[in-house]
């Protein structure tokens, strides 16, 4: 039968399951990736694993989201990371050298190979044909300690591009376009397959921005064929061998469908507070900015700042607005310096970042007070930037440029002719010296990790009793995101080594004293609507509300990535049946769930919930594994009394020759 590329991966790496919708396979993993503020809580916990080296083929540790280095924190982090990954096998990236999902694009993801990465748009190297997965970083390290990736078969949405994009309308028009669609849960369960002749004109620039922003969907993944413009790149990052042709069988069936005509695309931007909040520029054209960030995890690919710098040479930023620029690593710093976009930033008075993923999340340039801040970014959740009253704006670079040139947000089609723009060195200057390789077997027993005083271990899951009573610490809306939980910032994200410090922080935007109320209420519960946990993988957004005493999750609905997280930790996330429960629930209130412990023991999925003679139902829908971790209190939990977390499958077991590789 003609089958996607999703299915073809999938089969190839499936070692327990069956590709049924829904179901629950194990997928064996090729590669993981950390980064450094998800980094050391994912080490930390795979020391506790016991094993000496990654059991996964190739493994590397990034340096690029907790950069400021106000004090010893970061920097001992850093340290840390370095020594960690040079004992136990990981390649370790350093500071400076460029943005994760940069970096594995260009030198590691592969089309036919699967990545795990404790960071949400890990989907980033579905641009290369690769099953490109963000985790929490418990999930990420159990792969690097050898299990498969557990996940349920999800969706396949088939999406047709046909046509051309029209000048000044790029990539993140069509992302945008599938957000105005869908919304920040559409995506959920999901992975969106492109396919049909509009994807030759997409280069894998483009193509890294669409599938970055697949994770504001609430998708596990995107993916793009591997063809022409998949060997053109690697052939430019001198990995010719790494190619190999990959497309749909012809007539293949998806789940869903998509249609995206590019030539009828428009300017597109997403209105705050969500990146689905999406309308055409022309909507808002004339709001006044103050700043426009152009870069980060999205958006700072060479094609991205050549644009930029095309419609400001010779010009100047608009004297009210501030323009940053970050490339998202240092080829593309190399690129653009070589080529005359860095100049032409430079002399049109843009504040040039070094490639980090800076103020996507807070790292610095945070907004003034109430302004309207312009960004090529992912996320716009409201005080990412820095700033509690930020208005972010995401949206594409040329919308960017145009705006920063004008100094309110500026259809760029209204700029008339579109510029010329420098050619993209064809050969960029590959250079890996700053990724440094693991420390041989044989020496790295002599290893020591050094420790900062802000590294403390990660809590841990009390055992589940038979009986749960707690009580009702906060109710809060639909669409939290983990920032709320655990939030970005130079402040915060410090803390991101220190989970009874990082704790202090929990839903400080509804209420700063959230964490001293929760700690009296213990045991706590936590009611949410829907997309409970939106955005990120920090699972700091489990491991806090762990801390702090809460130990089951009540909501309309969850996003992926963060109910994972906070099974992992033993916290129970559970579903209203009926969604007008949700109104009866009340801070302060204290609910009992009756035998919880034997009610997961015997599969059950309704489960009762009483307060005071009321009585309604929850869902726990989990699999006989989530259960097994529940009743364990967390995978650690459930892996030191002797099962593993997932199947007993070895990661090696069922390789086949075309993805092993000894280096990735
Ligand atoms: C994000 O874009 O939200 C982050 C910061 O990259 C996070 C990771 C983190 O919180 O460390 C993500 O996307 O998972």
């Amino acid at each position: 039968m003609a089958e996607n590329l999703v299915t073809k991966i999938f089969k190839d790496h499936m070692v327990s399951g069956s590709f049924e919708p829904g179901e629950e396979v194990g997928l064996r993993i090729d590669q993981t990736l950390l980064q450094d503020a998800t980094g050391t809580m994912a080490c930390l916990q795979l020391e506790r694993m016991g094993v000496d080296r990654v059991q996964v083929p190739f493994a590397v540790q990034y340096v690029d989201h907790n950069i400021i280095q106000l004090d010893f924190k970061n920097p001992d982090d850093h340290r840390f990371l370095q020594a960690f990954a040079a004992k136990y096998g990981i390649h370790f990236s350093r500071p400076g050298n460029g943005i994760c999902h940069y970096l594995h694009v260009e030198r590691f993801a592969r089309p036919g190979a699967t990545l795990i990465g404790a960071d949400s748009h890990t989907t980033s190297s579905g641009a290369l044909g690769s099953i490109a997965i963000g985790a929490g970083g418990l999930d990420v390290a159990l792969v690097m300690a050898g299990e498969p990736f557990q996940l349920e078969i999800p969706k396949v949405v088939g999406v047709e591009l046909t046509g051309e994009l029209p000048e000044w309308v790029t990539p993140k028009d069509i992302i945008l376009e599938l957000l105005r669609r869908r919304d920040v849960s559409g995506g959920l369960g999901r992975i969106f397959e492109f396919y049909g002749p509009g994807v030759e004109t997409i280069d894998v620039t483009g193509r890294t921005t669409i599938c970055n922003m697949i994770a504001e969907l609430g998708a596990t993944g995107g993916i793009f064929p591997s063809d022409e413009r998949t060997r053109e790149w690697l052939e430019a990052q001198q990995r010719p061998d790494d190619f190999v042709e990959l497309a749909a069988d012809e007539g293949a069936s998806y789940d869903e469908h998509e249609h995206i005509e590019l030539d009828k695309l428009e300017p597109l931007i997403a209105k705050p507070h969500s990146p689905g909040n999406v309308v055409p520029v022309r909507e808002v054209a004339g709001t006044k900015a103050a700043q426009v960030c152009v870069g980060s995890s999205v958006n700072s690919g060479f094609e991205d700042l050549a644009i930029v710098a095309a419609v400001l040479r010779g010009e100047t930023v608009y004297p009210g607005l501030v323009l940053t620029v970050t490339p998202g690593s240092r080829q593309i710093l190399d690129s653009i310096a070589r080529t005359g976009v860095y100049s032409d930033l430079v002399l049109a008075g843009a504040r040039m970042l070094e490639p980090v993923c800076g103020p996507c999340v807070g790292m610095g340039q945070a907004p003034p007070s109430d302004s309207v801040s312009v960004r090529t970014f992912n996320r716009n959740f409201p005080g990412r930037s820095g700033t509690q009253t930020d208005n972010v704006y995401l949206t594409s670079p040329t919308t960017a440029a145009a705006t920063a040139l004008r100094g309110v947000i500026t259809d760029p089609r209204e700029l008339g002719d579109y510029p010329d723009l420098p050619e993209a060195p064809a050969n960029p200057a590959v250079d890996d010296r700053q990724i440094l390789a693991p420390a041989p077997e044989e020496e790295a027993e002599g290893i020591e990790i050094p420790r900062g005083p802000n590294i403390k271990p990660p809590p841990e899951a009390p055992e589940l009793p038979d009986s749960l009573s707690g009580k009702v610490t906060i109710v809060v809306g639909d669409n939290i995101s983990t920032g709320d939980l655990a939030p970005d910032g130079v402040e915060v994200m410090a803390f991101r080594s220190n989970i009874p410090e990082i704790a202090k922080y929990t839903f400080r935007r509804f209420d700063p004293e959230y964490h001293k109320k929760a700690q009296e209420m213990a045991p706590g519960f936590i009611v949410g609507g829907t997309n409970y946990g939106q955005g990120s993988s920090r699972e700091h957004a489990a491991l806090a509300p762990l801390h702090l005493g809460v130990r089951a999750v009540i909501a309309k609905g969850f996003a992926r990535i963060h109910r994972r997280n906070l099974l992992s930790q033993g916290i129970l996330p559970l579903r209203f049946a009926d969604e007008s429960d949700y109104d009866k629930f009340e801070e302060g209130q204290e609910w009992e769930l009756p035998d919880i412990k034997k009610h997961l023991q015997d599969g059950d999925r309704e489960i009762p919930a009483r307060m005071d003679g009321a009585e309604i139902t929850l869902l726990a829908e989990f699999s006989q594994r989530e259960r097994d971790i529940l009743l364990s209190g967390g995978i650690l939990k459930k892996l030191r009394s002797g099962a593993s977390g997932a199947t007993t499958v070895g990661q090696g077991e069922g390789t086949g020759p075309e993805h092993r590789r000894s280096d990735h």
